[in-house]
């Protein structure tokens, strides 16, 4: 949500300075600059590969296995978690330095961690059975996100 919101500020000053008389090049050229802008812009929300993906570790008993940390820069160590459909354990940590974070998968009740505090960690266990993309967010930081993509 804030993804098209920076970017409705980001393409307005632009739009604004664009000569409405210019030759259809520099049109053509501001579009591709501004296309530029807004893919390395990105938004770890929305476009999940821009963003470190992890793929499950299997543990001995068959069990898919993240190891994700909480940062400080408010983002989560992956922003896109691969496993297949199954039982999955996150063992959520934080940062030293980092402020609190949580690691919460709205659509999966049992995938929810507390808050864990800079240096310690939680480990979650939960079982998913339907493929799709499933959102992953820290409650307290809105904008810290990632999506479990269950294959
Ligand atoms: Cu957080």
């Amino acid at each position: 949500m804030t993804c098209t919101a920076d970017r409705d500020q980001a393409a307005r000053p632009a739009e604004k300075s664009s000569p409405h008389r210019r030759a259809s090049r520099a049109a053509a050229l501001l579009g591709l600059v501004l296309a530029v802008l807004l893919s390395v812009a990105g938004c770890g929300g929305d476009s999940p590969s821009t963003g470190p993906t992890l793929s499950a570790t299997r543990g001995a008993d068959g069990v898919q296995v993240f190891a994700v940390t909480g940062l400080p820069s408010m983002k989560f160590s992956a922003t896109q978690l691969v496993a297949k459909a199954g039982k999955i354990r996150v063992d959520f940590s934080v940062a030293q330095g980092s402020p609190p974070h949580n690691f919460v998968v709205p659509r999966i009740p049992a995938a929810h961690t507390s808050i864990v505090s800079a240096g310690e960690s939680q480990s979650v266990t939960f079982t998913v059975t339907q493929p799709g993309d499933y959102p992953v967010v820290c409650t307290l930081h809105p904008n810290m996100t990632a999506t479990l993509k269950i294959i």
